[in-house]
């Protein structure tokens, strides 16, 4: 019957902010809250880090390579191409993937180094358009006081704040911003709120789209 959720399409959900916002963890509750209703649901992030292009990033981020900056936006771009028809098939057969960092993380964090913005859209054009952008919004002098960072290239402040700023430029109608410093329990009860109504939405047949759109 048209009740069973294979033959409804999952929704792409992404979630997007600084470096300590609390995108991880916040993501994870979301697939078990997704799952404990009976949805079929996955997490993804990007980068992956587990594909060969996936350990160029990682080799990169730990600074244990150095790359060009169009260099390194175009291997986070392939690391997202990899995984498209993957992505594609998931959504398809009705799994909701839940993302942590998509291509808005692709375009903030580079056009944060200066490089065109338009350039740095261009790779992403193609990919799958999420259906719902969950931002968690918080200062970068804020996420800096968590427990700091953890090492990695692009973790510090200064850094931070040109990429809050190139965020800022991506919003479209897709986003929804949530304050990211409400507590824990608050900030999971608007996002499940918001997630839930989004899978319904898609389960319903929304059309997927491609970037930028
Ligand atoms: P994470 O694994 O979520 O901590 O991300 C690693 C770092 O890489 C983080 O500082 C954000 C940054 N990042 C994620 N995606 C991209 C991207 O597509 N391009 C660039 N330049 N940076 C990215
Ligand atoms: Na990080
Ligand atoms: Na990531």
């Amino acid at each position: 019957s048209g009740s069973n959720s294979e033959s409804k399409r999952g929704a792409l959900i992404v979630l997007e902010g600084l470096d300590r916002s609390g995108k991880t963890s916040q993501s994870s509750k979301l697939l078990t809250y997704l799952e404990g209703l009976g949805h079929s649901a996955e997490l993804w992030r990007f980068p992956d880090r587990s594909t060969n292009v996936g350990q160029m990033i990682s080799m990169y981020l730990s600074n244990k390579s150095q790359l060009d900056d169009h260099t390194i936006h175009l291997l986070f771009s392939a690391n997202r191409w990899e995984k498209r028809s993957l992505m594609e098939t998931k959504l398809k057969t009705g799994t909701t993937l839940i993302v942590d960092r998509y291509s808005y993380s692709g375009v903030a964090f580079s056009s944060a180094k200066g490089l065109d913005l338009e350039w740095c859209k261009a790779p992403e054009i193609g990919l799958l358009s999420p259906d719902l952008v969950l931002y968690l919004d918080i200062q970068p002098e804020k996420a800096a006081e968590r427990g700091g960072y953890g090492g990695e290239r692009y973790e510090q402040l200064e850094f931070q704040k040109k990429v809050a700023k190139c965020y800022q430029g991506l919003h479209d109608a897709s986003w929804k911003i949530i304050d990211a410093c409400q507590p824990i329990e608050d900030i999971e009860k608007q996002l499940q709120e918001i997630v839930l109504d989004c899978v319904l939405t898609c389960q319903k047949g929304k059309p997927l789209s491609n970037l930028w759109s």
